[in-house]
């Protein structure tokens, strides 16, 4: 297997509705997907860079500018065993990871499609229908977040996920228990805590949370295995997630018993089944994450989903909570039990709307050496 050309291309989606976290508000996405020709047969892929670097480091333009000058420099017409040997080609350059991901995971896409096999079978997957939950933003006041909820419940998600942040908490939590005291619900605060909030953090006890996602700074272990110790609520690492050398860590001094793995947030599909496996052998469940991806990166999602150890329903869900027309066909949907059904056709199940996709196109690259 060989790459021979990579080409980028921006494409601009807006949301349905607004998505809001501790870090700051999106109404519309500014996606780079990725395509690697590989002997005739195209692989895509998602890289889940955001449109600022709030939530990593990364952000659209650094990917771009890093694929372009130094990730498809180094794989194009390298040859390659198999998909998972793009990683160690560009482990050179460090960091990255949501950059290197998006080359990988074309790879992946290519090798599937060119064996004529399930994407989410040449991961090794054994589920064959994935639980879904929902991840619901900030809102403008506390009732409007109570009717998306309400609307979310109906339509079948296994679990809920709150965004919360200083302000945006207990009052709010409080209000759902109220509402609805037998849940499966959990929050996300997306590192908007310091450990001065002990006291604090610790009320998030009465609500019988699934777990708290995140509630220390992104690139720390070690105090949120201090938070932890004061906590009965399981802590979920998300950003602080990196690869599966910061998985073994986080395990081994307790600072998480979940962890979100995103497969753009750890590098692509060999470094998160590597998170996987370490969670796996120590018997902490997994779930996957999601980055408000276009159908490319959610069919991603969706096979990455189908390893033994998601045990927890993921932030993975229908196409059209996010998007008026999604760039897949078919687009991704989510059963009245709140689960998606994974496809054995070959390659991720789901065709790539190309014509769609050159509309919605506002910058294009070809990368062939
Ligand atoms: O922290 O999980 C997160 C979206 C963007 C950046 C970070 C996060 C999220 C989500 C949305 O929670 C998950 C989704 O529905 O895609
Ligand atoms: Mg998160």
């Amino acid at each position: 297997m060989k790459i021979e050309t990579v080409t980028l291309r921006e494409i601009q989606m807006p949301l349905v509705h607004f998505f809001e976290t501790s870090f700051g508000r999106v109404y519309s996405r500014r996606i780079l997907l990725l395509t690697a020709r590989c002997e005739g047969i195209d692989g895509w892929a998602e890289c889940v860079a955001g449109e600022d670097p709030f939530y990593s480091s990364e952000w659209i333009e650094t990917a771009w500018s890093t694929l372009k000058h130094y990730l498809a420099p180094v794989v194009i017409g390298r040859p390659l065993a198999a998909a998972h040997d793009v990683a160690g080609l560009m482990a050179k350059v460090r960091g990255h990871r949501m950059a290197k991901a998006a080359i990988e995971n074309a790879a992946w896409d290519a090798e599937a499609r060119q064996k004529q096999q399930p994407l989410w079978k040449l991961l090794g997957g054994t589920t064959r229908e994935i639980q879904c939950g929902v991840s619901i933003g900030i809102q403008d006041s506390i009732e409007q977040l109570l009717a998306k909820i309400e609307t979310e419940l109906a339509a079948g998600y296994r679990r809920i996920k709150v965004k919360v942040k200083p302000g945006w908490d207990l009052v709010v939590l409080e209000r759902i228990r109220s509402r609805w005291p037998d849940i499966v619900l959990s929050c996300d605060a997306n590192s908007a805590y310091t450990l001065d909030e002990v006291e604090h953090l610790r009320k998030f006890d009465r609500f019988q949370l699934l777990m708290i996602e995140q509630p220390l700074w992104n690139d720390d272990i070690y105090y949120h295995a201090r938070l932890q110790r004061e906590l009965r609520t399981a802590i979920c690492l998300d950003e602080s997630i990196r690869h599966a050398r910061d998985t073994a860590a986080a395990v081994e001094t307790g600072a998480c018993r979940i962890v979100n793995i995103k497969v753009g947030r750890v590098g692509g599909f060999s470094e998160a089944r590597k998170v996987h496996d370490v969670c796996q052998a120590n018997n902490v469940p997994v779930w996957c994450g999601g980055m408000l991806e276009s159908g490319v990166g959610r069919a991603h999602n969706i096979a990455l989903s189908t390893l033994p150890n998601f045990r927890l329903p993921g932030d993975v869900s229908a196409s059209k909570r996010y998007w008026k027309e999604d760039i897949i066909e078919p687009e991704v949907e989510v059963s009245a039990q709140g689960t998606i059904a994974v496809s054995d056709q070959p390659g991720t199940g789901y065709q790539i709307r190309q014509d769609l996709i050159e509309k919605l196109a506002v910058r294009k690259e070809t990368i062939d050496s």
